[in-house]
């Protein structure tokens, strides 16, 4: 495998690539970089090594349905090449074509949603964040640009912080943001209009898999009225819960949450580290998509569209 593939891999692993959006048009990049690295004129084996790529990328982060969308995207683009009896040159390009696709389709969707999203948002508005969402923070970003006056309240998000990059690119905008511990949320709900929210993964059921404390922050925006809002490409919506199927909930190391130097002291404890949680269609009122705003009971309907009826019994990176 490609020495870049490899890194790139390193790199969604230890979250110096991270976010659903990010990662999903990374691995493409990494499927277009291993295609056109590649030596040898046997298609078969061609295709067998994009496979087994394929197969590497996704066991870097479990949560994220991008990253799977986005390499049965390409997959399903040069399973057709291949079945038309392509040569590896031809193969070649149309992994890189179906990549470059995949990334231009992204990119165009955040703005679409940016775009729907921001209508959502009056002058004077308040809005509350977790984590940092690229999708959540461009609605919030445009809406800024169209001269809203907007202020923010950013949660921390323990144990990876990403509050304070959110922090930190809201402020570069010149938006006013308040950054604030994750259980400090109840107090600061109350003042907003809205939570808006990114996503790893939409469910059949309209159920969102995000950052963890998102559900906690769902929960508490139900109870104080306060709108919640989720902002997700439809390539975030997971075929595989359709037919059944949980959404799996990556669990990280440990020490993440605690040092080693306590673990070791503190004999016997046990310490969980999972990084996303489910957020339940009921406490949703929303859910933004680049093709027009959803219920959240209306994701199966994404899904018949998107994917069609038929089973995942089989995935095209498998053998
Ligand atoms: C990131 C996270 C984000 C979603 C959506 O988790 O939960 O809210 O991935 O992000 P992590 P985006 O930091 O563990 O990757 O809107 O950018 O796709």
């Amino acid at each position: 495998m490609d020495k870049k593939v490899v890194d790139i891999a390193e790199d969604i692993k230890s979250m110096k690539i991270r976010g659903a959006a990010k990662i999903g048009r990374t691995v493409a990049e990494a499927l277009k970089i291993e295609a056109e690295n590649y030596k040898g004129n046997d298609p078969i084996k061609f295709v067998s090594d994009i496979k087994e790529t394929a197969r590497f990328l996704i066991a870097t982060r479990p949560t994220a349905v991008s990253l799977e969308n986005s390499l049965r995207y390409v997959l399903t683009e040069l399973e057709k090449g291949h079945n038309d009896g392509r040569d590896v040159t031809s193969l070649k390009k149309i992994v890189s074509k179906a990549a470059n696709d995949f990334c231009e389709n992204s990119n165009r969707a955040l703005e679409k949603i940016a775009e729907i999203g921001s209508k959502r948002i009056r002058d004077g508005d308040v809005i509350f964040v977790n984590c940092n969402s690229s999708v959540a923070l461009g609605i919030i970003k445009k809406a800024h640009r169209d001269g809203k006056k907007i202020k923010v309240y950013a949660n921390e998000t323990r144990p990876r912080f990403q509050g304070l990059l959110t922090a930190k690119e809201l402020l570069d905008e010149g938006i006013d943001v308040t950054l604030i511990v994750d259980s400090a949320a109840r107090l600061f709900i109350k003042r907003a209009n809205h939570v808006i929210t990114g996503a790893d993964a939409v469910a059949a059921n309209g159920a969102v898999a995000n950052k963890i404390g998102t559900a906690t922050l769902a929960l508490i925006a139900h109870e104080a009225r306060v709108n919640f809002i989720v902002a997700a490409e439809t390539y975030k919506f997971n075929p595989r819960t359709y037919s059944g199927e949980l959404i799996e909930i990556e669990e990280r190391d440990i020490f993440e949450v605690i040092s080693k130097e306590d673990y070791e002291r503190l004999k016997g404890l046990k310490v969980k580290n999972p990084a996303f949680d489910i957020t339940p269609p009921e406490y949703i009122d929303l859910i933004i998509t680049e093709k027009g705003l959803i219920a959240p009971q209306a994701a199966i309907l994404v899904l018949k569209e998107t994917y069609g009826l038929g089973s995942f019994e089989k995935e095209p990176w498998e053998d």
